[in-house]
């Protein structure tokens, strides 16, 4: 069997989506997701240009000889593009070898290690009642973890806080939008919202906040020793971690539970934090880090070093994404947490899936591959739209971090 075409289809239902589609000799296809927020022609040129030339006529059922070819090869190693690149390629691999074996693909890799996927939802308020009854929203949905974030009194909008009863979208103009950050109003503000939420809600709901690389080391070690008393799960990107050894300073000075990773590509990118212990979960997931192929060998290097996983699952990842990532969560043995933001009904419309919500969980659909497909001719209907990330400036104009 060898491969005869891939097309990479990108599409606008509610936000942009790039996908890669393989189709092999005995018209057998498989998708992959090649999105990246912000960046999304850089990988469809990517693709088009560099890679889609290099498969046709290759074995589809060489997965790890493809990565290899595709990572080794290209000379120019990792990156988000590229590894976004690559990522597609394996995932769409996996889904072709998934339904040629008759499997969904959660069973290629092992099979089940639990019973269902325990996944986090997205809580905000700009108010401490708005943010309360949004939590509230969630427990009655049976969701177990809960992300908890707030607006900071002073600051006219904060990254992760949507407007009441608006649907949240992190990349919302042409050119990056920007903001005002301080940092002291934010951490006076955090530790009393995370107080109130642990009060009114108990011990036993899992309490997470994502500080989205915002503080240095130290500021981050003192966010984390105040929100000590409120037993959080995890504290998420509480500073870049392009310097890995500046979790060691955090890590010194609390046992607030760490996690990173949604932004890295390889597993060089964790090595030290892995290695060193100065983590607790590792966020990357299928379409940033090179796929199934990938994202596999980081869990199990995170598994010797009692680091568990904690995939990023925003909007911005295709359910294509959510599909082969609920796959591997479902089969590692250091599953942690899944994050789960549902996608608009435009989206789950222009892709068909059969994983599903129950009770705080995910499920893997059973179906041969993993179980999600692009319905082309709808995606058609919705063109590309330009859209960035916003960035923020500290008072006195110095850019910042997000
Ligand atoms: O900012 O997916 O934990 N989740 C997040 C997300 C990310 C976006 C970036 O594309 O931080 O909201
Ligand atoms: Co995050």
């Amino acid at each position: 069997m060898r491969i005869v075409e891939a097309r990479v289809i990108v599409t606008c239902p509610g936000r942009n989506f790039v996908t890669l589609k393989i189709v092999t000799s005995d018209g057998v296809s498989g998708v992959g997701d090649a999105t990246l927020n912000g960046r999304e022609l850089a990988v469809a040129a990517y693709l088009q240009e560099h890679v889609i030339p290099a498969l046709i006529g290759r074995d589809p059922a060489r997965i790890e000889d493809t990565w290899q070819y595709l990572y080794k090869g290209a000379y120019w190693r990792r990156g988000p593009v590229t590894m976004t690149a690559v990522a597609a390629v394996d995932t769409a691999l996996w889904d072709i070898k998934g339904k040629i074996a008759g499997l969904p693909v959660y069973q290629l890799l092992g099979g089940r290690s639990r019973d269902g996927v325990t996944v986090y939802g997205h809580a905000f308020g700009d108010t401490a009642e708005a943010l309360l009854s949004d939590i509230s929203r969630f427990v009655a949905q049976g969701y177990r973890a809960v992300r908890v974030q707030t607006a900071v009194p002073g600051l006219p909008s904060v990254y992760g806080v949507g407007k009441a009863g608006e649907t949240y979208e992190p990349a919302s103009a042409a050119v990056p939008p920007e903001s005002v950050w301080d940092t002291a109003l934010y951490l006076d503000a955090v530790p009393r919202v995370l107080a109130d939420v642990r009060a009114e809600f108990g011990p036993t709901l899992k309490l997470l906040h994502d500080v989205h690389h915002r503080l240095t080391p130290i500021e981050a070690a003192r966010l984390g020793h105040s929100l000590e008393p409120y037993a959080l799960t995890w504290l998420e990107d509480p500073v870049p971690a392009e310097l890995q050894d500046g979790f060691r300073l955090i890590r010194q000075h609390t046992t607030t539970p760490l996690a990173v990773g949604e932004v890295f590509n390889t597993v060089w990118d964790c090595q030290q934090l892995i290695t060193g212990q100065l983590i607790d979960y590792i966020r990357t997931t299928v379409v940033h880090a090179g796929g199934i192929t990938h994202l596999r060998r980081i869990f199990d290097l995170a598994a010797l070093y009692h680091v568990r996983s904690g995939s990023h699952g925003a909007t911005d990842l295709s359910p294509i994404c959510l599909a082969a990532a609920l796959h591997v969560d479902i089969a590692i043995p250091n599953f942690g947490l899944q994050e789960y933001m549902p996608h608009a009904p435009e989206t789950d419309a222009v892709f068909p899936h059969g994983y599903h919500f129950e009770g705080g969980y995910l499920h893997p659909s059973e179906t041969p591959g993993l179980g999600v497909d692009i319905d082309e001719e709808l995606a058609a209907r919705y063109p590309y739209r330009p859209a960035s990330l916003p960035v923020n400036r500290l008072t006195d104009g110095t850019l910042h971090s997000w």
